[in-house]
């Protein structure tokens, strides 16, 4: 399987992560995609490319073009007010407030971020552009004919709505690669997120659309980031009716639940019958992830990838999240193994 992958994720390093009260280090870090690269070396998965240059078209056919500008220029405005740590959200337009973006940097952060632990920092922008690259390369690759690609991913994409960044997210890399297969002729596809929070930003661009098929597997949001989005009632609005498929899930749950979700969700998809199916995939369903509630272990993950198989349809597989950084790598080529098996 052939791996597309961009040192550019570096420009993404910021130093500080608002966790537990605390300015940590962000557990969304350069070492997990060295872990996976790695990985992907040690085991000889596929040839690594980097990926082309597309213009900002693609972007723009999932999120909102004053959202897109925000977070061109958020960090130049931050440094220009005078702040001196990175850019973070402190404010919210919260209930019966004005929703519409003021135009001092303070408020505008708190319009477009979703959270407040993702800050905005010098090479973020870069970053998040190199990032969906490298998913529409391996979009690419599958119009091309291949049956599998692994999109290398960082930062990772599934939180990001069409104007909303945060949970390590800026641009929906998942998103904008199925939106681009759409747009260059499939007619059908289908996201599976199986990362281990539920994927709110590509439910949020698809939720009203029949023609993209969402299936996420997830903590509960009643215990689980983002909190407030992930229920199982939603199921899609207007045209997208039946759309739309959440399977939240409670701390502790080991692979014999988490995988007859899986079965469900792949079985729905089948019924769909999509042309393509990206895969969103976080490895933080990982039994010793340190922010997460599921008990997935690393053999577990070959399985996931043999299931996803037996579907038959090209897949692209684009890295969200996995914390763990000694396994993040072994767990994800796991997938990648055992989809090609
Ligand atoms: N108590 C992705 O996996 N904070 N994002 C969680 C836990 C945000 C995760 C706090 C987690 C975002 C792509
Ligand atoms: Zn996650």
């Amino acid at each position: 399987m052939r791996v597309i992958y961009s040192e550019h994720h570096r420009l993404r390093d910021a130093k500080t992560e608002l966790y537990g009260g605390e300015l940590v280090q962000p557990f969304e870090r350069p070492s997990r995609a060295d872990m996976v690269i790695k990985a992907v070396r040690n085991f000889g998965l596929g040839e690594i490319n980097e990926p082309a240059s597309f213009a900002i078209d693609p972007v723009l056919a999932v999120h909102d073009a004053d959202f897109v500008s925000f977070l061109e220029t958020a960090w130049d405005e931050w440094r220009q007010a005078g702040y001196a740590g990175e850019a973070m959200a402190t404010v919210w337009p919260a209930r019966r407030m004005q929703c519409r973006p003021p135009r001092f940097i303070e408020g505008k952060i708190g319009y477009y971020a979703l959270a407040a632990e993702t800050t905005i920092t010098e090479g973020t922008w870069r970053a998040a552009l190199a990032s969906k690259d490298v998913a529409l390369t391996g979009a690419r690759g599958l119009l091309d004919g291949e049956g599998g690609i692994f999109s290398l991913c960082r930062p990772p994409g599934h939180h990001a709505a069409r104007d909303m960044f945060g949970g390590y997210c800026f641009l929906n890399n998942a998103a904008i690669a199925a939106q681009y297969l759409r747009d260059q002729g499939a007619e059908r596809v289908a996201i599976l997120d199986v990362d281990f929070h539920h994927g709110n930003g590509t439910q949020d661009i698809f939720y009203e659309r029949a023609d993209v098929l969402f299936c996420s597997l997830h903590g509960d949001p009643e215990d689980a980031f983002p909190h407030f989005l992930g229920y199982a009632d939603e199921t899609g609005s207007g045209a997208g009716q039946g759309y739309n498929r959440n399977y939240p899930m409670p701390p502790g749950t080991l692979f014999s639940q988490w995988q007859e979700a899986l079965a469900d969700a792949l079985a729905h998809i089948g019924t769909f019958s999509p042309q393509y199916l990206v895969v969103s995939l976080g490895v933080d369903t990982f039994e010793n992830d340190p922010i997460s509630f599921f008990k997935l272990t690393t053999p577990d993950y070959l399985t996931i990838g043999e299931m996803i198989d037996t579907l038959g349809i090209p897949t692209l597989f684009v890295l969200e999240g996995g914390y763990d950084i000694d396994e993040v790598g072994i767990n994800a080529v796991n997938v990648l193994k055992g989809f090609e098996g």
